[in-house]
């Protein structure tokens, strides 16, 4: 009996065209893993069934965003395009300046040269692989200022982002607003599970910053993701749209990196986007050398063309309810099997946490990669570690940074699997819970300079 005041919330759109799957054998998924390193970044995708790797560039666009594809204008130079996802962005985003390129991590480049010098500080609400890279190789050191509960996987705050404000403080006192180029405020943070930020901490980041003459820089890649849990979440938004929430938060920003691979609905694109002319200028030259010309950014104009519709239709409500609804789905469904999970839970995926979930295995066993190759083998769903090979190693000493959270992201693509495809998941991850004894450790038998977690290879212990 279905009870008569229930209502369910479905999918704002009906499905036009399919992408068929291939469904593969437990041998064969063996043979794959192993062959990969026990790395899933290094499978191939034809063997998987259920991709929950990551949601970058993994949506599907809508047939707005398709036809958008076929207005590109492919000049070299000023293609209408980049015209109007400069009109997109403003209107959704408020900002002076646009400059696009091919994804996040270019943004982060251009962002990081112009405004970082060697001996900066560059604080953040918890590291994230690219950015703190660029920071590095600008000559920056990252501190985080995130707030302590967002390294415990089951801390209740409804706002696990935050930046603890005394920490900020404390560290301007240390160092000096001079050797603070900006604040980094990523919205959603990524690491911490897609732990968003509050409106009233971005008002009071804003403050305290302004004080001491120091910019705020958004990292803006899921942040219609954040500006939903705010209107669900913080007390007095509940009547506000997605849309004008995600607008206030820019307007306590100058600038912002974003990966439209997220949040935009798009396979690739991103853009840095900045007030601040004479900002703007240098990094507008310094775009030219590594992505292309200002008007493009590495982009086909097609692709701008489907950026500018993909921002449009990420903020709006309906749109965010069922993207994030069926997230809270599929953390329900592995709350009700007593999986282990980051709760609350965030905006772009379920992170699993491998410390409990494994806890026979020490950290420097890779328990999060190891049960990663598991769920591959059990069901051929995909996922990806977010704890000791994502947090790298210590550029001085050369250890490992030992981070508190080792979590394995089960991250949901927008608008491409159903919720049957969500059962099947959370079935999978209890079946691996069910002989969680029998699962042994990894050895890494290889890794390369940068980002190890991309291309690193490993052995069963
Ligand atoms: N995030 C993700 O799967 C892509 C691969 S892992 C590096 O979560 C934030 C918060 C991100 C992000 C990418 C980037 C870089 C910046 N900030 O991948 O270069 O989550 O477009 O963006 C990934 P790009």
């Amino acid at each position: 009996m279905i009870p008569h005041q229930k209502r369910s919330w479905a999918e704002p759109f009906k499905i036009k065209m399919v992408e068929l799957l291939k469904m593969t054998t437990p041998a064969q998924r063996r043979k794959a893993i192993k062959e990969a390193g026990y790395n899933t970044f290094l499978l191939r995708s034809e063997d998987v069934y259920i991709d929950l790797l990551t949601d970058s560039g993994t949506s599907a666009m809508s047939d707005q965003q398709w036809a958008g594809l076929m207005l590109g204008d492919e000049a070299y130079a000023g293609s209408k395009n980049f015209y109007n996802l400069e009109r997109s962005v403003k209107e959704h985003y408020g900002y002076k300046y646009l400059i696009p390129t091919h994804q996040g991590r270019g943004a982060e480049n251009i962002l990081s040269k112009v405004m970082i010098k060697k001996g900066d500080i560059i604080p953040g609400n918890m590291y994230f692989t690219t950015t703190r890279l660029h920071q590095e190789l600008a000559g920056g050191t990252f501190a985080d200022v995130i707030i302590d509960e967002a390294h415990d996987p089951t801390h209740p705050h409804p706002f696990k982002g935050n930046i603890d404000l005394d920490k900020l403080e404390k560290l301007i006192k240390k160092h000096g607003a001079a050797r603070i180029p900006y604040v980094c405020v990523a919205v959603t943070v990524n690491m911490a599970g897609g732990q968003p930020v509050s409106m009233a901490n971005m008002k009071e980041v804003r403050a305290l910053t302004a004080r001491h003459g120091i910019k705020v820089i958004l990292d803006m890649t899921r942040i219609a993701e954040n500006a939903f849990f705010i209107q669900q979440r913080e007390k007095g938004y509940a009547r506000r749209s997605v849309k004008s929430l995600v607008k206030e938060m820019c307007s306590y920003t100058d600038g912002a990196t974003f990966s439209a691979k997220k949040d935009a609905l798009v396979n690739i694109g991103g853009f840095l986007a900045l007030n601040d002319e004479e900002k703007y200028q240098e990094a507008s030259n310094m775009v030219v050398v590594y992505e292309g010309l200002h008007t493009y950014g590495g982009l086909a104009g097609r692709d701008m063309e489907a950026m500018a519709i993909g921002i449009a239709e990420s903020v709006q409500d309906e749109h965010m309810k069922a993207r994030i609804g069926q997230v809270l789905y599929l953390g329900d469904r592995l709350q009700q099997a007593d999986i282990p999970i980051v709760t609350p839970v965030g905006g772009h995926g379920i992170f699993i946490d491998a410390k409990k979930f494994l806890p026979h295995l020490k950290q420097d066993q890779f328990p999060a990669q190891a049960l990663a190759a598991e769920l591959y083998l059990d069901a051929g769903i995909r996922t990806m570690e977010r704890g000791i090979v994502s947090a790298g190693r210590n550029a001085k000493t050369g250890d490992h940074y030992y981070p508190k959270l080792e979590l394995v992201r089960l991250t949901i693509p927008r608008r491409v699997y159903t919720q049957a495809h969500m059962d099947v998941i959370a079935e999978s991850v209890a079946n691996v819970y069910d002989r969680r004894d029998k699962i042994t450790g990894l050895r890494m038998v290889w890794e390369p300079q940068y980002l190890r977690f991309f291309q690193a290879r490993f052995q069963v212990l």
